[in-house]
């Protein structure tokens, strides 16, 4: 494992009894149930999703835990074991969001509501070992949670898809930010060992096994927190919407940047819309042509061609996409100059958050320690490094 700057994430194990205890502790019983789900990482097939592309999602061995009960009457209480900080509310009056972590839990039940579904009162915990704001989707593992926990104590009888479904519009019309469906997918549907492919349009999905050999996966966080992300991811969404449709008046099949090739986007797109859409454009049709190439690759178990389509990826959002930073670009630049990195990018949304490497794993630490050191120099503090590996998604823990 790396060295000094690994920074002290609490054991799984250990996160979820303190999740349960703080439960009985807080709320005077034991929950009637305990979930989990887990953060994802993103191999390659970044800002695809919503245009309707090809993502390479994993979930990873950090995860959200949440307990919960039933209450007599009707109210929501909550509690946030990380932080100590609690929230009560009446289910009859689910309120506007309030900008913190309890709209990711009250976003769920307002998608219920809208759905016509009515519970009652439950008292629920929740903390985990995600670090928040590093793009590994915290905010995602809370709304699988939390429709995971209700369909269970409520029995409403939903499929995982549905779940998934639910979590991204309880993230899209409570919390205000557009995403697409990655993120909820892989936390729920993440297995072990296999990343996920998925096909957002068809919502067809192919578990691709990730045998590392002597790589391991090493994120490094640069601790800048996207603030500015979610509206800007926003106005990337209506860039890439408004060259879909100036590409239509031109090229009817085009439903979305899924269906445009390069040629559209050299010979007719680059001359009928502003510069900018241009090139985010292009940027969409690029990643998921090299998210296809970079999937046989590694299902040939040709790592090395699969790294080079990493950095290819991180080259486009950086330039092309402009979703990254100058932490974000400095990591991927180091990265390239080591030979034990076979393979590197910025992850998620961007403005902030991790990169992801491939790396030989005999060289992890002398790696960290030198990239850090470079880093440190440059912006005065050093990443986070994390190792992580390829888990479950969401599943019941216990019940009473
Ligand atoms: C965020 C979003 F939530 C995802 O849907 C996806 O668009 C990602 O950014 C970029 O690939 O994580």
């Amino acid at each position: 494992t790396p060295s000094a700057n690994t920074p002290k994430v609490q054991p799984l194990l250990s996160t979820q009894l303190a999740v349960s205890q703080r439960f009985s502790q807080y709320f005077g019983s034991e929950p009637d149930f305990l979930v989990s789900s887990p953060g994802r990482i993103n191999l390659i097939g970044e800002h695809t999703d919503y245009n309707n592309g090809f993502v390479l999602p994993a979930a990873i061995d950090k995860q959200t835990f949440l307990a919960i009960s039933r209450r007599t009457d009707n109210d929501l209480h909550l509690l946030a074991t990380d932080l100590d900080e609690t929230w009560q509310g009446s289910l009859s009056q689910v309120g506007t969001p309030v900008g913190n972590w309890t709209d990711y839990l009250v976003g769920v039940i307002d998608q219920l509501h809208r759905r016509g579904v009515r519970i009652s009162g439950v008292n629920i915990a929740m903390g985990g070992n995600i670090p928040v704001g590093a793009g590994l989707s915290s905010s995602a593992a809370m709304e699988c949670c939390m429709i995971f926990a209700l369909n269970e104590m409520f029995r409403l009888g939903l499929t995982r898809l549905e779940m998934v479904r639910i979590a991204q519009a309880a993230e899209n019309q409570y919390v205000g930010v557009k995403c697409g469906i990655m993120d909820q997918f892989a936390s729920v549907f993440g297995k072990k060992g296999h990343a996920l492919l998925l096909d957002c349009r068809s919502m067809k999905s192919e578990y691709v096994p990730l045998d590392l050999h002597q790589h391991a996966i090493l994120l490094l966080d640069t601790r800048v927190k996207h603030s500015l992300a979610s509206g800007e991811y926003n106005i990337r969404r209506e860039q890439c919407e408004m060259g879909v449709r100036a590409l239509r008046k031109v090229y009817p099949q085009v439903q979305s940047l899924r269906d445009a090739n390069r040629a559209m986007i050299e010979y007719t797109l680059k001359d009928i819309v502003p510069e900018l859409v241009y090139l985010r454009c292009k940027y969409v049709v690029e990643e998921n042509l090299r998210l296809q190439v970079g999937t046989e690759a590694l299902r040939r178990n040709d790592l090395v061609s699969f790294g080079k389509k990493m950095f290819a990826s991180h080259t486009g959002l950086s330039k092309l996409y402009d979703v990254s930073c100058p932490e974000l670009d400095f990591l991927v630049e180091l990265a390239r100059e080591e030979h034990a990195i076979i393979g590197a990018r910025m992850m998620g949304g961007g403005f902030g958050g991790c990169t992801i490497n491939i790396i030989r794993k005999p060289f992890i630490n002398e790696v960290v320690d030198r990239m850090g050191k470079a880093f440190f120099l440059r912006f005065g503090q050093e990443p986070l490094a994390h190792i992580c590996n390829l888990a479950d998604g969401t599943q019941l823990i216990s019940n009473k």
